[in-house]
C-alpha cells in the first residue's frame, strides 16, 4: 500500500517555557516550533522540526526550516508517489545539511503510516524492545549553584534515573565538585555543547574523579578525530551527540574510538529511518545509546519514546515529563514520568496521543497550506 499526500500543512507555534534553558551556547526563554501535518486519505499524521531558535546547535533555526520547507523539502514529498515512510529519506538526501528540517518531514510520514496501518508508532518503527523507558533529565547552567542542587533534588525526588547538568568553561570541575559532595551516588553526567577543545585535555581530565557516567560532546559540533585523541586520554566515557548526523559518522567514530556511547537525536539525524541505522550501527558494534532531546513539544516528545523502545536504547534518556517544560503541553494527556522514573508506551495508533487542537490554534503565528501540485 502506497502513500498518497493529498496535502502538508505547516504550522510556527510559539510555546514559552516554565523556566529558562541555558547551554553553553545560548539562554532560552520560550521556543519557536515548526510542526509539520502530512495529510493522506483524511487521516493525519506530525512531526515535529526540533532545531532552536538560532543557528548555534546546528546550522538550522526557525528562519531557515520555513523556507526549506516550502521551498525544497515539502514539494519533493507532497509530489511523491511513495511506498512507504522509508521513502523519504532518501527522496530528501540531496538536500545538504538540515537534517532536523527533513527529519520532521520525515516523521510526520512515518506518523501517518502508523495510523494507515492502526499501528502504534513503535510497532511501525520496529520497536517495542520495552514497555516503558528508563528516563533521565537535562539540568541547564543556573545561575548559582545552590539553584542546580535545589533543581537536582527536585527530579531525583520526582524518581529521574540520571542526572546530565550542563558544563562550560567556568562552570565544571569546582560545580560538579559541589554536586558530588551533595549526592554521591547518584547517576550524573556533563554535557559540555563543543565548548572545549583538546587545549583543555588537563581540566577535562580532572573530571575523571567524579565517576560520571559519560561526558556528553566536549569537543567540536563536527569533530571527531580529536574525540578518539580525548577519549584516548579519559577515564570518563565520551558520548557523541552533535557530530553525529548519520550511521556513516557512527561508524567511522566507533573505529577511530572517539567515544564508547552514542545519544540518539531524531531530528539530528534526519528522522526515524537514519536513526534506526545509527542505532543498528552501535548495537553491532556493542555500544549503548539512548534518546536525547531538543526542548520539544509533546509530540517530538511522543516520537522520542517510540524510538526508545528500541533495543540499544539501554541508557536512561533525556525524554522526560512535559510538565518540566511547558504549563500546558498540546498533547492530551501531558507526558508522564513514573515514580520510578520511567514513561509508559502507548498502544494506540500513531504517536500515542490525542492532540490539544484548541491550544494548538492559540500557539500557532503562522501557518501555510501546502496542496500536491505545489512547484518543486
Ligand atoms: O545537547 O542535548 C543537548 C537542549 C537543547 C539543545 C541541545 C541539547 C539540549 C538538552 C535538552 O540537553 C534535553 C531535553 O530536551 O530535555
Ligand atoms: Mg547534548
Amino acid at each position: 500500500m502506497g502513500i498518497k499526500l493529498e496535502r502538508v500543512i505547516l504550522r510556527h507555534l510559539k510555546m514559552p517555557l516554565v523556566h529558562f534553558f541555558e547551554t553553553s551556547f545560548s539562554r532560552t526563554y520560550e521556543r519557536d516550533i515548526i510542526l509539520v501535518e502530512a495529510v493522506a486519505d483524511g487521516v493525519s499524521g506530525w512531526g515535529e522540526v526540533t532545531a532552536g531558535e538560532n543557528p548555534y546547535y546546528n546550522e538550522e533555526w526557525t528562519g531557515s526550516i520555513w523556507p526549506l520547507l516550502i521551498d525544497y523539502v515539502v514539494p519533493r514529498i507532497v509530489n511523491a508517489s511513495l511506498d512507504s515512510a522509508s521513502d523519504v529519506y532518501p527522496r530528501l538526501a540531496h538536500i545538504r545539511g538540515h537534517y532536523m528540517t527533513r527529519g520532521g518531514m520525515e516523521a510526520a510520514v512515518w506518523d501517518l503510516q502508523a495510523r494507515l496501518h492502526g499501528n502504534p508508532l513503535w510497532k511501525e518503527i520496529g520497536g517495542g524492545a520495552r514497555r516503558e523507558i528508563p528516563c533521565g533529565v537535562s539540568i541547564g547552567i543556573q545561575d548559582s549553584v545552590g539553584q542546580l542542587l535545589e533543581k537536582i533534588r527536585t527530579e531525583l525526588d520526582a524518581g529521574y534515573q540520571r542526572i546530565k547538568m550542563k558544563i562550560k568553561p567556568g562552570w565544571d570541575v569546582e560545580v560538579i565538585r559541589e554536586v558530588r559532595k551533595a549526592f554521591p551516588g547518584i547517576l550524573l553526567m556533563a554535557d559540555a555543547n563543543s565548548a572545549y577543545t583538546l587545549k583543555d585535555t588537563s581540566r577535562l581530565k580532572q573530571l575523571d574523579e567524579f565517576g560520571l557516567m559519560m561526558i556528553e560532546q566536549p569537543l567540536a559540533h563536527d569533530d571527531i578525530i580529536d574525540h578518539a585523541e580525548l577519549q584516548a586520554a579519559l577515564e570518563t566515557p565520551i558520548c557523541l551527540d552533535e557530530c553525529i548526523r548519520s550511521a556513516h559518522h557512527a561508524e567511522q567514530a566507533i573505529r577511530l574510538k572517539a567515544g564508547r556511547i552514542v545519544n540518539i537525536k531524531l531530528g539530528r539525524v534526519g528522522g526515524f529511518a537514519e536513526a534506526k541505522r545509527v542505532h543498528d550501527v552501535c548495537q553491532a558494534n556493542g555500544i549503548p545509546v539512548w534518546c536525547g532531546g531538543m526542548l520539544e513539544s509533546g509530540i517530538g516528545r511522543a516520537h522520542n519514546i517510540a524510538l526508545s523502545t528500541l533495543p540499544d536504547f539501554v541508557l536512561p534518556g533525556d525524554v522526560s515529563a512535559s510538565k518540566r517544560y511547558w504549563k500546558q503541553d498540546i498533547v492530551a494527556p501531558p507526558v508522564e514520568v513514573s515514580p520510578r522514573g520511567t514513561i509508559a508506551i502507548s498502544d494506540r495508533p500513531g504517536f500515542g496521543y490525542d492532540l490539544d487542537r484548541d491550544l494548538l490554534e492559540r500557539l500557532t503565528v503562522r501557518s501555510k497550506i501546502l496542496s500536491r501540485d505545489v512547484l518543486s
